[in-house]
């Protein structure tokens, strides 16, 4: 099979562009041709203090060496870290010692949870703080001609779980919520502007809300009203219909929903075997898609875990595990057993093939390196938040940048496409009303930028 592996064969088409450019890099081939398996190669630790209880996890280049770092931030002890990564070889630093049981990517910066949340620069230098709130924030994020949605839960009764709209150091309150544990900025109605859902964890009182941006403003619709525990989600085109759907963890059993034409959705959780959690009797915090095997369509990777700490709940040992799909069912893959929260999927040793960094309420962020790359090929996708990254013809795909990466968790700003056995496919890239289009043969980063001249 023709892989496109070897760099001197050229790009098979000049780009067409309605003002977007597209620097394609080097083919870059594959060093071990065989099937992917993933080692934990590394689990990070701190500095002799009291074990983690693993929140949040990001991967990010902080400091532009072109290594990614690895933050998280831990409930137990309230510590904001960072491990920088120079060649694979991470190095500890106590960032803040503050609540920071979420942290969330925004514009500009970061902003830890909490109940008196910080506002960090892009390298995580503190820069302000948002008014303290009853509860706790778990989610902020920037919806593009909208603002900053706080998303808070509290102990105090539905009556003060709210989601704010930041109008500078302002909180206005807005949006009533019910235990608010997630946030998806996505385009639902793909009207041209992005929509909200929010994932809360109060099926008696409450249920999941989507809100559509309209002139500015967010309003409830009843689109996907989910009553569940919920804790995160994500968002992926699983059918290959160009419309986005959503995997959403929770207590109990996990939920798949294809969107309809009409922006319904409907519940295929059965018919993809996608709910069974692997412990039988636990919840699941990190759920996201990701293409593991290339083959260009997503799979599941699951994060089970207990409450509190380790087995608050008495729950047991909660699965890491991928869930393969194949025909249309997921199958799963146990990893390892523990009690997991956070994950992302992002190639930490450019092969291709997507690893896996996991946080833990009983250890440090674990890191799951791809052995092998098999002789599927892909494309990864840099650049602006919210762009749309369509595979078109026969086997159309359509991917989203985002930095999102289900519960608590945050990616850098790609899109990674498993390409399968193709050896060129047709690309369109859209951003905001602009768009480019360009054959590419597989196994190459593609920087996506406004064109400045345009
Ligand atoms: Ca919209
Ligand atoms: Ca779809
Ligand atoms: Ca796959
Ligand atoms: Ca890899």
């Amino acid at each position: 099979m023709d892989t496109g592996t070897d760099s001197t064969e050229p790009v098979d088409s000049a780009p067409v562009s309605g003002g977007l450019l597209l620097e394609v890099g080097e083919a870059q081939p594959c060093a071990a041709p065989v099937p992917a398996t993933w080692e934990k190669t590394t689990t990070l630790q701190g500095n002799g203090n009291a074990g983690p209880d693993g929140g949040a996890v990001a991967v990010e280049d902080l400091d532009g060496d072109g290594d990614l770092d690895i933050i998280s931030s831990w409930d137990v002890g309230d510590w904001l870290v960072v491990w920088w990564n120079d060649g694979g070889t991470y190095t500890y630093e106590l960032i803040a010692d503050t609540e920071a049981w979420q942290l969330s990517r925004v514009d500009g910066g970061w902003v830890s949870g909490g109940q008196s949340p910080v506002i960090y620069d892009e390298s995580l230098t503190p820069i302000g703080q948002l008014p303290p709130v009853y509860g706790a924030v778990r989610e902020v994020v920037d919806v593009q001609g909208v603002g900053r949605l706080v998303t808070i839960t509290s102990p105090f009764g539905p009556e003060h779980q709210w989601d704010y709209v930041v109008d500078g150091a302002e909180l206005d309150q807005e949006l009533a919520s019910q235990n608010a544990f997630d946030a998806l900025v996505f385009d639902h109605d793909q009207d041209g502007d992005e929509d909200v859902y929010v994932v809360n964890d109060n099926p008696f009182d409450g249920r999941n809300v989507m809100w559509h941006q309209q002139d500015g403003v967010l309003v409830p619709t009843d689109y996907a009203p989910i009553r569940m525990a919920g804790m995160g989600g994500d968002v992926g085109d699983l059918n290959g219909d160009g419309l986005p759907d959503l995997y959403l963890t929770a207590a109990a059993r996990n939920i798949l929903l294809l969107q309809n034409p009409d922006h319904t959705f409907i519940d295929v959780t059965f018919g993809w075997n996608a709910g069974v959690l692997a412990s039988g009797k636990a919840m699941a915090w990190g759920g996201v898609f990701w293409d593991a095997d290339n083959d260009g369509d997503l799979d599941l990777m699951v994060a089970e875990g207990d409450f509190g700490g380790e087995y608050n709940l008495d729950l047991g040992p909660q699965p890491l595990s991928l869930q393969r799909n194949s025909d249309e069912t997921f199958s799963p893959e146990v990893w390892d057993e523990g009690s997991f929260r956070g994950l992302v999927p992002v190639d930490l040793n450019d092969d291709g093939v997507l690893d896996i960094v996991v946080s833990s309420a009983s250890d440090g962020p674990a890191i799951w390196l791809s052995q092998g790359c098999g002789d599927h090929g892909w494309l990864r996708f840099d650049g602006p938040e919210g762009a749309t990254i369509r595979v078109l013809g026969e086997s159309p795909q359509t991917h989203w940048i985002s930095r999102d990466s289900g519960f608590g968790a945050s990616k850098p700003a790609r899109s990674h496409v498993g390409l399968g056995d193709a050896t060129e496919v047709l690309i369109r890239v859209e951003y905001q009303g602009l768009w480019a289009e360009q054959a590419l043969s597989p196994n190459r980063v593609v920087k996506v930028s406004v064109d400045p001249e345009h």
